[in-house]
């Protein structure tokens, strides 16, 4: 069971396309998928520079050293082009075409031939009418490796500046090592030099790992190391293993050669310490290089490759470094154009873009290439099918008409009598993968250790020991990159920021309440509106939330929980688990009086209870009785989108209903909302206290934001995080959003469920909760077999959730414990950071921890703070 190593940092949305959309591309472009603007393409098949990069390939943007000689950057690169491939002397260049230029102008005369298992230097050398002469040997295994025969009567025949070996030449063809050294020798012999395009390092030794024993044990440095060591020049497009959007170098240890490199740079790439790249893609390149031989990362790139080639039908195509490379006439056998044909047809079914490079006709080969790390296997298997399917379809699929003489296949205009398609519609994630960052790497022992360190606490644990971090759904969130850029061009002011106004609307179009107060994050809210509202007497509740009861109570009231009784059942697979019990509140009424209820506390999405939702008849229920009585009913809304699609999901009268209007209805039964926004609204930091029409209310309000928050405007944010809330704001109501935040937590349950682990029916939305009681029988309850449990999740898989049970409770005033009728392990899942790979993941290890549930010893507190115990509380297992 493997999954990615890292989770996602920063997420691009992307746009799914109607088939009549994608008919209008297509005529817009005379059937030419090159020209396809890429906001319109769901999946761009291109591996080349559109890898997702890590946060550290990220951070080393901003240490961009952009100056014009020597900067520091470049020193970074040529030390790490060193430390990898063992050359000395280095060219910075634009990319793979800057290194072939310098290649062909340093070396290149009139009437060379260039013997070559790659199309790739061709264009370049036939423009110093050169030639370049392909001497491939056509074996299965290695279909790059060349026929040394045909090498060397053309090396004893001509005159040849170079031979040129591309590891994976145009993708799919890869070379042995046996056949590299031969090739290597012969240059020798015949005072040539081999250069190796080394754009595919790792995927190349990858490959030679998996088919020549001599190397099966080897690491991957070795063998690049060891590849590198077989060429006199190297060159390397940075945009593939590397993982940058751009970049390449020229590298030799023989300095003659370098010495006319250097000199050559400056005419057509730059000089020669940048060559081309702005200091800060020197940066992004010299990190990927390091970064490329980390071999959980190569084997999960190569493990997605081979698992999308696994769901590939009937449909004739090569595996290669990057992806499968389909056989286009094969597909269409009797279709002119085919590969553009294939090209057309694969776009228009589906939004997915293949396409190909060069000279018009030269391939028959449609390559479909995967972005490194930039989709989820749900995403390539959506992906797979698109193509089966359109296998399928391939006998009504016409020629393209070409209108044209084109040399170039960015240049060819088509007609086309378009194929009736069925239509792909795509359910995996509606977002690509732009940022990652790479989780912790342990061992079991070490993880006990930090146990033992962090006092049986996973609040004191530290995140980069953290395999999956299931903390916490708070803060947590990848961002777009639309967020960030919404982060990047916000104007920093104390007073009112132009992201203000923008939040404003965004959430009075959410809410339909008139005042909008943001604050930096939910308590803050709660901490306002119990100080407004709250003077003495009764706040009702559907269960309580920690900070939420604490500041009713600091405030003076004190809290009733008035949740359906299902609620405190774990076992009780009722739908509505969030719902009040009206009952329970009309007898605090009768009892106390309405004038003795401040307001009445209602959560979306209960938290505790495990993330259950509010029927909408509950809610209208509630507040027709609240304004009947003269009551204030206020929301916590921080997890109001998940309940709205629950509310979506399983009342059928709100199956047509968008999320924006199901959250208008709920929002419409209650005075006022505080939100946590690190939740549903997708961001870091921040929250807000929403008001329906109470101005009294809200001047108070005010009068507080100004003392305890912030500005009124900013409520102590910073203005870039009041516009990443805005835009938030926006993307939380997309269906598709939703619908696969919600389903990924549904879809971790079920396995679990299958696999007859106790936890909390119905499965909630923002997290699984284990039930600990039955998880470990034979814990007595003061022996806090929640927190005994989330610590051996750690220490077993390097998991990380939260204790949610006795010790959160807390004590009661005569000193015992409450003990809760729940007592949950709560495993949240943060939104968009994780995908079902790491699911699947998940649910095997606490499978497996399930089987030894017998050895899990109980607690003892070693220290006990006597408020929030649970954050900071020590604990020692007892025997
Ligand atoms: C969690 C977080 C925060 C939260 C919430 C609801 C329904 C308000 C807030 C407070 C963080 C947390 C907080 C206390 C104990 C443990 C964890 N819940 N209402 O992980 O908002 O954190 O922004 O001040 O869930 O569930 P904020």
């Amino acid at each position: 069971m493997i999954a990615e190593p890292y989770k996602l940092k920063t997420v691009r949305n992307v746009e799914f396309t109607s088939f009549q959309d994608r008919i209008d591309l297509l005529m817009n472009t005379d059937f030419n998928t090159f020209h396809i603007p890429a906001s319109f393409v769901s999946f761009d098949m291109n591996s080349q520079g559109t890898s997702a990069v890590s946060q550290d390939q990220y951070a080393g943007l901003y240490i961009g050293d952009e100056t014009y000689a020597g900067s520091r950057n470049f020193e970074h690169l040529a030390e790490n082009i060193l430390k990898i491939f063992k050359q000395e002397h280095v060219c910075p260049t634009h990319n793979l075409r800057g290194s072939i230029k310098l290649l062909t102008a340093t070396m290149v005369e009139e009437g060379n031939v260039i013997p070559s298992n790659s199309t790739a230097p061709q264009l370049i050398v036939e423009d110093k009418k050169a030639k370049v002469q392909l001497v491939l040997d056509s074996k299965d295994t290695f279909k790059g490796d060349v026929d040394l025969t045909k090498l060397e009567s053309i090396l004893s025949y001509g005159d040849v500046p170079y031979i040129y070996i591309d590891l994976f030449a145009e993708g799919y063809k890869a070379v042995s090592i046996e056949n590299l050294k031969a090739i290597h020798q012969l240059a020798k012999s015949h005072n040539t030099v081999l250069v190796l395009d080394v754009s595919y390092a790792v995927a190349h030794a990858q490959h030679i790992r998996d088919n020549c024993e001599a190397y099966q044990n080897s690491t991957l440095a070795e063998v690049v190391a060891e590849v590198a060591s077989s060429a006199h020049v190297l060159i390397m497009d940075a945009g593939q293993d590397a993982r940058s959007n751009a970049g390449g170098f020229i590298a030799t240890n023989d300095y003659d050669l370098f010495d006319k490199y250097m000199n050559e740079v400056v005419v057509y790439e730059g000089l020669h310490t940048y060559g081309g790249m702005a200091g800060r893609t020197m940066e992004i390149f010299s990190r990927g290089l390091l970064e490329m031989l980390y071999e959980k990362q190569a084997n999960w790139i190569r493990f997605q490759i081979e698992k999308f080639a696994g769901q590939i039908k009937d449909v004739p195509f090569f595996v290669g470094a990057d992806g499968i490379y389909i056989q286009a006439d094969k597909f269409l056998p009797d279709v002119k154009n085919a590969v553009h044909t294939l090209s057309a047809a694969l776009f228009l079914k589906s939004g997915v873009r293949a396409y190909v490079e060069g000279k018009f006709n030269h391939s028959n080969i449609l390559p479909v290439r995967i972005p490194r790390m930039g989709f989820t296997n749900d995403q390539l298997g959506d992906i797979a099918q698109a193509i089966n399917e359109l296998y399928e379809e391939r006998d009504i699929i016409t020629g393209l008409d070409l209108q044209n003489d084109p040399v170039w296949n960015d240049e060819a205009i088509f007609k086309w009598k378009r194929p009736l398609l069925k239509d792909f519609v795509f359910t995996a994630e509606p977002f690509t993968v732009q940022h990652i960052e790479y989780t912790g790497e342990t061992t079991e022992e070490e993880r006990r250790k930090y146990a033992e360190e962090a006092g049986f606490n996973t609040f004191l644990l530290q995140s980069k020991h953290i395999a999956i971090d299931f903390l916490t759904d708070s803060g947590t969130a990848a961002q777009t990159t639309d967020q960030w850029a919404e982060y990047m061009t916000a104007i920093e002011t104390q007073a009112t920021s132009d992201s203000y106004f923008e939040l404003i609307e965004v959430l009075q179009r959410v809410t339909g309440y008139k005042y909008i107060l943001p604050t930096h994050q939910g308590r803050a809210a709660e901490h306002i509106m119990s100080q407004c509202l709250i003077k003495d007497g009764f706040v009702p509740g559907n269960m309580y939330f920690t900070t939420t009861k604490l500041h009713q109570e600091m405030a003076g009231g004190t809290f009733k929980d008035i949740i359906v009784d299902e609620a405190h059942d774990p076992q009780s697979t009722f739908r509505w688990k969030g719902n009040i019990d009206l009952d329970k509140l009309k007898a605090i009424v009768d009892e106390h009086g309405a004038d003795k209820i401040p307001y009445i506390s209602f959560e979306l999405s209960v938290n505790l209870a495990g993330g259950q939702p509010v029927s909408m008849d509950n809610a209208k229920e509630v507040y027709n009785y609240c304004e009947a009585n003269d009551i204030y009913l206020m929301w916590d809304a921080t997890r109001c989108v998940e309940n709205a699609y629950m509310i979506k999901k399983f009342d059928e009268r709100y199956h047509h209903t968008s999320i924006q209007d199901i959250l208008h209805e709920l929002f419409s039964y209650g005075h006022g909302c505080t939100v946590s926004s690190k939740k549903d609204n997708l961001v870091n930091i921040g929250g807000f206290l929403g008001i329906k029409d109470d101005e009294v209310f809200f001047e108070k309000a005010q009068a507080m934001l100004r003392t305890y928050e912030g500005s009124i405007t900013n409520g102590g944010l910073a203005s870039a995080d009041v516009a990443v809330l805005a835009q938030g704001s926006r993307e939380m109501t997309d269906f598709k959003y939703i619908r696969n935040r919600v389903e990924q937590t549904q879809y971790l349950g079920k396995k679990l469920l299958d696999a007859g682990i106790p936890v909390v029916e119905p499965i909630g939305s923002h997290a699984v909760f284990l039930d600990a009681k039955r998880f470990l029988p034979h814990l007595d309850q003061d022996n806090y077999p929640a927190q005994a449990l989330a610590t051996a999740l750690f220490v077993d898989s390097g998991l990380r959730a939260m204790e949610r049970g006795n010790v959160s409770k807390g004590r009661k005033p005569n000193g015992e414990n409450y003990r809760p009728a729940l007592e949950l392990v709560r495993l949240t899942i943060p939104r968009r950071a994780y995908t079902n790979a790491h699911m699947d993941m998940v649910a095997n290890s606490i499978i497996k921890l399930y089987k030894k549930r017998d050895t899990i010893k109980g607690l003892e507190f070693v220290y006990e703070p006597s408020k929030l115990r649970f954050f900071q509380g020590r604990f020692k297992e007892v025997d």
